[in-house]
């Protein structure tokens, strides 16, 4: 019974077994091969033996129907296909060569093994096996996720239950799980994870919690994933080993040198720090007035040696800025912009409040050239229906990639940034997701959900790669090949993020999610202690209008993007419409492009999006054929609350902002019960 423990890695029989087989007879390996390559030999085995029920043998020479791993060093010379360099570290070609051999040619190990999984991924969407010319290489360096996983065990923001990492079994007991989770994640280009929370707690940069790290780091080694740790700034202090937590202190940049070197004696190959400073509550540089690029420069001085990074967040927001919390993060990281150094990327989430089901591109991404600037997406729905609704995110990690930041005369994308189009050629470039892992069965809470954890991946190796042809890789290799099946699961999860910005926050509202926990609709809250965390902050309804005035009029946070693009934002009628509440607060009555006003359109909005949640259950239904039971089953079960809770959300919203508008519900609207 399918349980969805095998996520997309299924290898099910396939209609062309017998092509797969004369393909895949055996496997030629180079001599001495080292763990990476015995990884990329088992996985061919497996995903060939799953497919055709026959397991590919070894050879020792290339032949019709061998696959043929090899670097330029090991392979025959006339194996060697042309242009390995441009390939980089990671790259890899996936060809058939003459005489029914098929090539995998890489410049490292890690390169085959990613190699490996194209050909399995060609394989089991149907790719023609006899015509195979692939050549790939990542875009970004760094492709790394977040855990934000604590040392008890509990996940914040994690909705798929406790942490995978068994903190207590570490570092003797290394569960079978944490190779799987690298095969997953070595099948997309994952190379990193940062194994705890941003929330971060001193204990885990003392001994016996390195040694558990080091033990992950032992498994994840051979599937090229390195293992990066999150620092709570004032480590040293609390740890009671320094006086002060002082950046510029000589005390405390040597206790972080020392440290460094501690943590490489146990995980050579470390990845460095993620920093959260200076942000709801944690400590940073700041607290001894001193900016975020000294806080950055200093650790970054102390893993530079062992060839480590760190990856400083720029989410930060205080109480004592009232006005717009939105431009907080470019007030303070814009002027530092060429201060840090070379091994410090600036992690910034996509848009520039937290992770809403819509928000504009950040307004840092183009404005600091001289710095590597890291994409920051959150792979958990936090703020999208937690795993229980359907809400692919490929989509909306492509909205925000291909928006034109117009920092440049031709154009440059939020791509184009993190790709590092800006800088000097050679630095540092990255993108991380906030995990949404955790120890249940189908790893991410739901079928669906892991999707998006797919996507982020297929993105973080190519920005600017199609969401929809990755929602159908991942929905032909996780649920069915049947095209009309595939084109229904597709066009559900194109559709479907949609949905939920229309039934929680249409038209560019933002943050009224219930308190803290922020799932379901509270958009009445207004006493909570800092006035930012207060729904009403965001929305701004009032009798006059509704929206957050973001123009000169208002927290002109508009001028913090390039001036075509705050010109054009500046008036609500050149305002693209899903953002136009973002930045502009307008009357009820507003006319909208659509002929209603303000008031009907968002009433029908809400109304839409329980149409579409209705929509992607109707749809589910009409797959039950082409779907195995249980799985078909779960899904619909999640779908039903969907359904359920999107009703929940367009009745609280439309009952409150009739409350505040005074306005009739427009005609065809249902009143809420
Ligand atoms: O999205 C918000 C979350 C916090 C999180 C914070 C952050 C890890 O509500 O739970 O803390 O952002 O990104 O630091």
């Amino acid at each position: 019974e399918e349980d969805g423990y095998e996520l997309w890695l299924r290898y099910r029989p396939v209609r062309e077994a017998g092509v797969v087989t004369r393909h895949a007879r055996s496997i030629v390996a180079p001599a001495n091969p080292s763990p990476t390559v015995r990884a990329a030999v088992a996985e061919l085995r497996r995903g060939v033996k799953g497919m055709t029920g026959r397991e590919p043998g070894a050879a020792t020479r290339p032949g019709a129907g061998t696959i043929v791993l090899g670097t330029p060093a090991t392979l025959p010379a006339a194996l060697v296909p042309a242009g390995m360099a441009a390939l980089g570290p990671e790259g890899y070609v996936v060809h058939s060569a003459a005489g029914g051999i098929t090539v995998i040619a890489a410049n490292s190990d890690t390169g085959l093994l990613y190699g490996a999984f194209a050909w399995l991924r060609a394989a089991s969407t149907g790719a023609a096996l006899a015509g195979l010319a692939q050549r790939s290489a990542p875009k970004l360096q760094l492709r790394v996720l977040n855990h934000w996983d604590n040392l008890d065990r509990t996940v914040e923001r994690g909705y798929a239950g406790e942490s995978i990492w068994n903190w207590w079994a570490l570092p003797d007991v290394r569960d079978r799980r944490y190779v799987d989770y690298a095969r997953a994640n070595a099948s997309l280009g994952i190379n990193g994870t940062v194994l705890n929370n941003v929330n971060s707690k001193p204990e885990i940069l003392t001994a016996p919690w390195l040694a558990k790290a080091a033990a992950l780091a032992d498994v994840l080694r051979p599937y090229g994933i390195r293992v990066y740790l999150s620092a709570r700034f004032s480590t040293p202090l609390e740890l009671k080993e320094t006086a002060t937590a002082d950046p510029l202190a000589p005390e405390v940049a040597a206790w972080w040198r020392a440290k460094a070197d501690e943590i490489y004696r146990v995980i050579p190959d470390f990845g460095g720090f993620l920093v959260k400073a200076n942000s709801e509550g944690q400590p940073g540089p700041q607290d001894y007035r001193r900016s975020h690029a000294d806080g950055a420069n200093m650790l970054a001085a102390a893993v530079a040696p062992h060839g480590g990074v760190v990856m400083w967040r720029a989410f930060v927001y205080a109480a004592e800025n009232p006005v717009d919390r939105a431009m907080q993060a470019y007030d303070e990281f814009k002027p530092l912009d060429g201060k840090f150094a070379a091994n410090v990327l600036v992690q910034v989430k996509n848009g520039p409040i937290d992770f809403q089901p819509r928000e504009p591109f950040h307004p840092l991404f183009g404005a600091m050239p001289a710095t590597p600037l890291m994409m920051e997406f959150q792979v958990t729905k936090e703020y999208l229906g937690y795993a229980t609704h359907l809400a692919y995110l490929g989509t909306m990690f492509e909205e925000t990639l291909r928006a034109d930041t117009e920092r440049s005369p031709g154009g440059l994308t939020v791509a184009q940034v993190v790709e590092g189009a800006q800088g000097r050629p050679g630095r540092p470039t990255g993108m991380a997701g906030v995990a949404n892992i955790g120890s249940e069965r189908t790893w991410s809470g739901s079928h669906f959900d892991q999707a998006n954890w797919y996507a982020y991946g297929r993105l973080a190796w190519d920005p600017q790669a199609s969401s929809r042809a990755i929602a159908r890789e991942w929905a032909a290799q996780t649920f069915t090949r049947e095209p009309r099946a595939l084109d229904g699961i597709v066009a559900m999860m194109m559709d479907s993020r949609e949905a939920v910005v229309n039934y929680m926050t249409p038209l560019g509202l933002h943050h009224i999610m219930g308190t803290g926990h922020h799932h379901g609709p509270a958009p009445w809250v207004a006493d909570l202690e800092r006035p930012d965390w207060n729904p009403v902050y965001y929305h701004k309804a009032g009798r006059d209008g509704i929206g957050f005035d973001r123009t000169a009029a208002g927290s002109n946070a508009l001028a913090q993007y390039a001036p075509s693009l705050a010109r054009k934002y500046a008036d609500p009628r050149t305002t693209p419409e899903p953002l136009l509440l973002w930045f502009h607060h307008l009357p009820w009555d507003y006319p909208m492009p659509s002929g209603r006003t303000l008031w009907a359109e968002l009433a029908n909005r809400y109304d839409q999006g329980v149409a579409q949640a209705q929509a992607l259950r109707a749809q589910w239904t009409a797959l039950r054929p082409y779907i195995d039971a249980r799985r078909h089953e779960d899904v619909a079960t999640l779908l039903d609350v969907q359904v359920r809770e999107a009703q929940w959300w367009r009745d609280a919203c439309l009952a409150y902002f009739q409350s505040v508008s005074g306005r009739p519900l427009p005609p065809g609207v249902k009143a809420p019960p």
